[in-house]
């Protein structure tokens, strides 16, 4: 555990910062990996860590061709939670909300995980009968959800406008009590950390280029720092996954949109849960520094800009003004996007290609940021083992040849 004294944090702080020992190594990049994983969020890093410490694979690597956590990792609105409709993406979520539930602990670094509950409003007859069908799948599969009448929202929010004649008259909500949100790049710097504590080696600023391939197998990667050798690649590049996919000679069903979010000026703690609507297009919780954070619906065009339109933000506003009519007078903040790889079934495709020892990792949309642990957790068995773990054995890329797909629209948190 690295510990700092207060007299070494006020020395640090006066000599401008030149003596913190970084969190990680930047080694120079080998000329061969076991593995190497591209892309450096959350599930990059969570993988190379669970290869490491589950699997006993320090031969890593993890390229990212910026910073790390400075895509969606860094960018999202840090809700988590596990009520997923249909069993197998329930199951995944799940074993990713328990992996939550210890991860301070297990990478010694304090995520800020705050199981604060997430609220999903209903606003008509059809929503609320959705929401009775998803609480009761969730109750079945072990998962932790109740249905909330309106008196009960307004005991927990008395905030919120549920007057029957509000434009979007609150009908109930789906709660999760344990769903929460937690520090987003605390996530990304925790397990690069914790990583590199076991050998991985962690390299910024490293463009992967091209997918070298031979007689239909991987053999390395060309990057901005020169050619590197491996024989198992796993890419974790959420919303370039297609660029990355069409180097190695493979099509996607996925389609990149941006996604925006915005946050408030800090206010005294007034909201202590997630409050989510998908009919209209808004969610909003309050972070620890006070700020409000409130998120859209996608914007509808395909593009790989960090931004998005004005349309969207403005609309996710108004309807937030509606729910909760006290902020009206509050300022924004600041305002940024995302790029989300959105797949037809609103959910991920982990596992392997028609490529021998290339893997993908994608599809997570709207929604990945909460299945992190989960995600990384799986997909280093499914590298290691060369064959898929029975949690993300249904999230094949061959689903959408066989047809069986998992439809999460309707628990994707967001509209996409
Ligand atoms: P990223 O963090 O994007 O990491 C991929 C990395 O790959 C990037 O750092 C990128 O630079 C790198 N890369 C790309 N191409 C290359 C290359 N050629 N070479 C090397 N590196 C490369 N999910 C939730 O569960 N809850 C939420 O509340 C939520 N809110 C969201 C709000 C917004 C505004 C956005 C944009 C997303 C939100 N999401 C949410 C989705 C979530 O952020 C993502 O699904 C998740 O963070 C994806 O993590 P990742 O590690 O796969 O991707
Ligand atoms: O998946 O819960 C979610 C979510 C909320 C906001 C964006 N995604």
């Amino acid at each position: 555990m690295q510990k700092y004294s207060i007299f070494a944090l006020a020395r640090n702080a006066l000599s401008r910062h030149r003596h913190w020992r970084p969190a990680w190594r930047s080694p120079q990049p080998k000329r061969e990996y076991d593995v190497v994983i591209v892309g450096g969020g959350g599930h990059g890093l969570a993988t190379a860590y669970y290869l490491a410490s589950v699997h006993g694979l320090t031969n890593v690597a993890v390229l990212e061709k910026g910073w790390l956590g400075g895509g969606n990792t860094g960018r999202n609105t840090t809700i988590v939670r596990s009520n997923y409709l249909w069993d197998e993406a329930a199951m995944l979520y799940e074993k990713s909300l328990q992996l939550w539930e210890g991860l301070s602990k297990e990478l010694n670094y304090n995520v800020m995980f705050s199981q604060r509950g997430v609220m999903n409003l209903g606003h008509t007859l059809q929503e609320m009968r959705d929401i009775e069908r998803r609480v009761n799948a969730n109750r079945l599969n072990g998962i932790d959800a109740v249905v909330l009448q309106p008196d009960e929202i307004k005991r927990r929010v008395p905030i919120m406008n549920t007057a029957p004649d509000a434009r979007y008259p609150v009908l109930g909500a789906s709660f999760q009590p344990r769903g929460g949100v937690a520090r987003h790049d605390a996530v990304a710097w925790g397990y690069a950390r914790a990583a590199d504590a076991r050998g991985v080696d962690i390299i910024q600023q490293c463009e992967v280029t091209s997918i070298r391939r031979d007689n239909g197998a991987v053999t390395g990667v060309d990057t901005t720092r020169g050619f590197i050798k491996a024989a198992k690649v796993g890419v974790v590049a959420a919303g370039h996954s297609s660029v990355l996919a069409a180097m190695a000679g493979l099509r996607l069903p996925i389609e990149s949109h941006p996604l925006q979010a915005l946050v408030s000026e800090p206010l005294k703690p007034v909201l202590d849960t997630v409050v989510m609507s998908n009919a209209v297009h808004g969610y909003i919780s309050q972070s620890d520094k006070g700020e409000l954070v409130i998120g859209a619906g996608i914007d509808s065009y395909n593009g790989y800009g960090q931004r998005g339109g004005l349309d969207v933000v403005e609309g996710a506003v108004a309807a937030i003004v509606e729910l909760f009519p006290v902020f009206s007078r509050v300022r924004q903040l600041r305002q940024w996007g995302g790029i989300v790889d959105t797949c037809p079934d609103a959910c991920p495709i982990i596992g392997t290609t028609p490529v021998r020892g290339l893997f993908f990792n994608c599809g997570w949309g709207t929604g990945g940021f909460k299945a992190t642990p989960g995600s990384g957790w799986v997909f280093a068995h499914t590298i290691t083992h060369g064959a898929p773990h029975k949690l993300n054995a249904a999230f094949s890329l061959d689903r959408f040849v066989s047809g069986a797909l998992i439809d999460e629209h309707g628990a994707a948190g967001v509209a996409h």
